[in-house]
């Protein structure tokens, strides 16, 4: 099935020099870039897409560093490109992630983990609604 899912690389990977190649795999994977722009996310825009984390430890961290720079936000569209997008992540944990991942090759801390992938079709719809205008999005 064609899904459309929200990928993003993170502040660590976008000042590493990292946004090129991370585009590029998804790219050379067959997906069609239909979004793509370059942002530092609001603090209300990523208090709502770490919703789910809100009580978590790590929340306040994790806002802190995903405001704290630019990222490269993507809609990403193709075959079951929700779990195709996640497997080439890999794992959270960049320790538990395989070679061959985004994740398990660019990255050593869980919290700088280098991309973000939406988890299923509501978190995607949810995501690309919070971080894309119908208008961005190139179908
Ligand atoms: P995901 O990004 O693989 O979907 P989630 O469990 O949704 O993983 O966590 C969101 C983000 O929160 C992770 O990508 C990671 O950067 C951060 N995170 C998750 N667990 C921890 C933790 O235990 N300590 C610090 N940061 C964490
Ligand atoms: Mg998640």
């Amino acid at each position: 099935m064609t899904e459309r899912t929200f990928v993003m690389i993170k502040p660590d990977a976008v000042a590493r020099g990292l946004s090129g190649e991370i585009l590029a795999r998804f790219e050379r994977r067959g997906f069609a870039v239909l979004g793509l722009k370059k942002c530092v996310m609001a603090r209300d825009a990523a208090e709502e897409h770490y919703a789910e984390h809100r009580d978590k430890p790590f929340f306040a961290e994790l806002v802190e560093f995903i405001t704290s720079g630019p990222v490269v936000m993507m809609c990403i569209e193709g075959e079951g490109a929700i779990l195709a997008c996640r497997t080439m992540m890999g794992a959270t944990n960049p320790q538990d992630a395989a070679p061959g991942t985004i994740r398990g090759d660019y990255a050593l801390e869980v919290g700088q983990n280098v991309i973000h992938g939406s988890d299923g079709p509501e978190s995607a719809a949810r995501e690309l609604g919070i971080h894309f205008a119908d208008s961005e999005i190139i179908g």
